[in-house]
């Protein structure tokens, strides 16, 4: 087989004090944290579609980048190569999961049924190639959003034609993942959502989306897929507005359509910010409500309006994700799949690694600093602190039901003095900042 990248060789852990770019600073797959090594903790996924498809075209120019494989000319061949390129990558970066849709890995054919047979040629390669390198598919899913027949959305569109083709789609990326073993399958509502009501009918397209997802589900329970369901929210882009908004909005649908019990969610950085929330808020509404499933990770920019998907180099980011993933117990059977893309200008195939190594390095220091402050409950006992006057007295009483507002007005018209204390903002802050500086 082909070696595409043989001038990297294995990318292994040199601590913080290394100066070579080709290694982890602070990824040390079998260090222990807590209680499980740092690659359990973490569970990172190579992205398909931005490391093996995407070639680097904005609005304003072609693609950049130079891939190793962009000579083979046949769609097939093309296919092929790609995914050599894409398992002797993951073994050089010691990464274990992938993540793919439908067509990032197979080209499509004239006919839905010549896409099937494409796809099924190269499941049975990737199926080889997964047991010839010892990796494991995080997560599969649909592109439901580029071809030209998904203009008015998919499960969403006006067109009943169109509804059923995704479902054949999805049935079929079902099946692969199920083949390759994935251990979850994401819905990305790619064009479910809408730019004008003038010419939309909301409430018949939200239906007809929960009619898909619950056929899904109908489904997986019949071919006896076991895999984690999950719904990855996003507020805008493509539509204008996408009906998975974020997390709770994502709750309220399924809530409705009584489907909760069947999907989690999986946050991504980035649309949590184009929520205008901040990432480790959707990871926080996602664990109280028990479907944190799974993440995307990558950062936005806060100066640009869009869905930029870079590389996370985020300490302080990482370190309150992580913060939330630990309190999670763990993000299993969900991972880390790194959702982010190299910058046009960085078309060179190293920057491939070279991203990839800054985003399982601020993960890892930012898994570090979360168990810390765990441990150390800095922040945990000064929330305790703060919450302390539901724990007895008036307090108790309200969290256990014993009283409604009678019984509270007389309290308030007997106790007139009531003393706040500050909520030490910007301590913990600096507290914070002092674990990250300290963390070697
Ligand atoms: C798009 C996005 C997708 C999903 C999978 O913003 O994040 O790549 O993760 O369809
Ligand atoms: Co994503």
């Amino acid at each position: 087989m082909k070696e595409y990248f043989s001038n990297i060789s294995k990318v292994v852990y040199e601590g913080p004090k290394s100066t070579n770019p080709y290694s982890f600073k602070y990824y040390n797959p079998e260090e222990v944290v807590g209680n499980k090594k740092m690659k359990e903790h973490l569970r990172f996924a190579v992205s398909y579609w931005h490391t093996l498809t995407a070639n680097g075209t904005d609005p304003f120019g072609v693609g950049t980048m130079l891939r190793p494989w962009d000579n083979v000319n046949d769609s097939m061949e093309l296919a092929k190569a790609r995914m050599e390129a894409a398992f002797e990558l993951m073994d050089k970066l010691n990464i274990d999961y992938f993540c793919f849709h439908d067509r990032d890995i197979a080209p499509e054919g004239n006919s839905l049924a010549e896409t099937n047979e494409n796809l099924d040629k190269l499941v049975a390669y990737c199926k080889e190639l997964m047991k010839k390198y010892d990796k494991k598919l995080l997560w599969g899913t649909a592109n439901c959003f580029s071809n030209p027949r998904y203009v008015h959305g998919a499960g969403t569109s006006c067109n009943a034609d169109v509804f059923a083709y995704t479902a054949a789609q999805i049935k079929k990326a079902i099946e692969v993942t199920k083949e390759l073993g994935g251990e979850n399958y994401v819905f990305w509502g790619g064009r479910e959502g809408y730019e004008t009501l003038l010419n939309t009918n909301m409430e018949l397209e939200l239906d007809n989306f929960a009619r898909l997802l619950q056929m899904a589900v109908d489904y997986a329970k019949e071919i006896g897929f076991t895999g984690q369901f999950l719904i990855e929210p996003k507020p805008m882009e493509p539509t204008k507005h996408q009906y998975d908004f974020d997390t709770a909005t994502v709750l309220a649908f399924l809530r409705k359509y009584k489907l909760d019990k069947h999907f989690k969610i999986n946050i991504e950085a980035n649309h949590a910010t184009l929520a205008g929330h901040t990432f480790q808020h959707e990871l926080h509404v996602a664990r109280i409500n028990n479907v944190l499933g799974s993440v995307d990770a990558n950062q936005g920019d806060p100066n640009l309006g869009w869905d930029t998907d870079q590389f996370p180099t985020n300490v302080y980011d990482t370190t309150l994700a992580m913060y939330e993933i630990l309190k999670n117990n763990g993000i299993a059977p969900g991972g880390l799949n790194f959702d982010a893309k190299v910058r046009r200008a960085s078309f060179e195939p190293e920057d491939l690694f070279l991203a990839y190594i800054a985003g399982m390095d601020t993960f890892a220091k930012g898994l570090r600093v979360a168990h810390k402050l765990l441990t150390d409950g800095v922040l945990e006992n000064n929330i305790k602190e703060k919450y302390s006057s539901f724990e007895g007295g008036i307090g108790k009483e309200i969290v256990e039901g014993n009283v409604g507002f009678k019984e509270l007005e007389k309290y308030a018209l007997e106790n007139s003095r009531i003393s706040n204390k500050s909520g030490r903002q910007e301590m913990l802050e600096s507290i914070v900042n002092q674990y990250i500086f300290e963390d070697k």
